[in-house]
């Protein structure tokens, strides 16, 4: 199976210029192709991840991927998909950000061999280009009308748009003319948002080149699908807002976690699109999850393939053990640092340093909401100690039950978990 065959099967071709032409040039020639990054943010999130895993199934099949990080583009702000003007970041902002997304994008590709990928900045170029050479070498080529016509521009009329944003197009389009002059770079890929950009990207190319109507195009776009959620939705948000990318901001056992609940009607979609799985392995789920939908096979598989993916087989064993835990109650034998994980979004209580006789501490720290209630509580064995039963009125909080020093997870009843932390 070929790579076009293989993006078909998963869903992941959404719009291209010129379809056959595409084709039959990814099996006749080693292909250049890039997608870009604006450095908004000081991470990439899972809405990134589509169009970096098409660059990554294009090198695995012989091409040669660019990521392109916007140090330049990301200081003046894509219009594309949004519905207000954006807040400008400072310069050095915007400079620590794009570092910090190299290093993300890095590890998705393979920098090494015949088919090295490339990282490039358009702070290179676009940072050297006078203004009178930019507008009279560039911005001749585009006309206005052509212009307003863009989605980008023409939903953002009404609401107000800059002329900064307004040239973002502009910027976009010299990129891939630069990287086709520098490396060859023939397609374009990015989100079904980015068609606008991309296709005028295409058209400065075939300016400058001097193409006529009537000769082959160079050069080729190629977007992928807008990820929704089953309700329609956009992708990639949970409670606390976007799924990054760095295990900072995301947690590997939150990461883990927002896979593991997609939705059944959604999860071989999701399996197709993301995840290196052959297509017999996903088939095989599907069946799976058709006939079993209860044992979530195909969750499983997707979080664990794309927790692996990005935070690596330790990160994803730890996400494991600590679902696990948290599941079966058994949270003794988790570390400090997976009770932080594990245990984010939990009502915490800071405790002194101190032991304690377990009522008073169930008192002070709010869980119960008096004596007599704790007295109860214990002794009706509602009462656990890192998901062990106390049913000893006179029980100590010590060392003992302090994981690392630093934590004891108090569970009242069925779920009601409380986290103290001690200072
Ligand atoms: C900048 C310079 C170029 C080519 C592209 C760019 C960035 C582009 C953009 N992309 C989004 C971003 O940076 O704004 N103008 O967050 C997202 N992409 C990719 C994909 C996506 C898009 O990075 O749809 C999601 O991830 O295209 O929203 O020369």
């Amino acid at each position: 199976m070929n790579i076009w065959e293989d993006l078909k099967f998963r869903g992941l071709i959404n719009q291209v210029t010129d379809e056959a032409g595409l084709e039959k040039l990814f099996q006749t020639e080693q292909v250049t192709m890039y997608t870009g990054f604006d450095p908004t943010a000081d991470s990439l999130h899972v809405g990134h991840l589509l169009p970096i895993l098409v660059l990554r199934r294009f090198q695995m099949a012989g091409h040669r991927p660019i990521a392109l990080v916007g140090g330049a583009t990301g200081m003046i702000g894509d219009p594309s998909g949004r519905s207000d003007e954006r807040v400008l970041n400072t310069v050095e902002t915007v400079h620590g950000y794009a570092k910090a997304i190299c290093d993300q994008l890095a590890r998705f590709l393979n920098f090494e061999g015949p088919n090295a990928a490339i990282m490039a900045n358009n702070y290179t170029w676009l940072s050297e280009i006078d203004i009178i050479t930019f507008l009279r070498d560039v911005g001749k080529n585009f006309n206005i009308n052509y212009m307003l016509a863009k989605d980008s521009v023409s939903s953002r009329l009404a609401n107000g748009l800059s002329f900064t944003e307004f040239t973002y197009m502009i910027l976009q389009s010299y990129d891939f003319v630069e990287l086709n002059k520098r490396f060859g770079c023939k397609l374009q890929v990015g989100g079904s948002d980015q068609w606008g950009n991309i296709t005028s990207g295409l058209e400065l190319l075939r300016k400058l080149e001097k193409d006529t109507e009537d000769t082959q195009p160079k050069a080729f776009g190629l977007t992928v699908p807008l990820v929704t959620k089953a309700d329609g939705s956009k992708f990639g948000k949970s409670v606390g807002g976007a799924v990054w990318l760095d295990a900072e901001k995301t947690s590997p056992y939150e990461f883990y976690q927002f896979w593991l609940n997609v939705e059944d009607t959604k999860v071989i979609e999701y399996l197709k699109y993301f995840t290196f799985l052959s297509h017999a392995e996903i088939l095989d789920l599907e069946k799976q999850t058709e006939e079993n939908p209860g044992l979530r096979a195909g969750q499983k598989a997707l979080a664990a393939q794309m927790t692996e993916l990005v935070h690596g087989k330790a990160a994803l064993l730890q996400a494991i053990k600590i679902s696990e835990a948290l599941f079966s109650g058994e949270i003794k034998n988790l570390t400090k640092k997976e009770i932080e994980q594990g245990f984010k979004d939990v009502p915490s209580y800071h405790a002194d340093s101190k032991d304690y006789a377990l009522i008073d501490l169930l008192v002070e720290s709010k869980i119960c909401p008096s004596k007599r209630q704790a007295r109860e509580d214990i002794t009706n064995g509602a009462i656990y100690l890192n998901g062990e039963r106390i049913t000893d009125l006179n029980y100590i909080v010590d060392e003992a039950v302090k994981i690392e020093s630093c934590y004891t997870i108090i569970r009242r009843g069925k779920k009601k978990y409380t986290v103290i932390q001690y200072q």
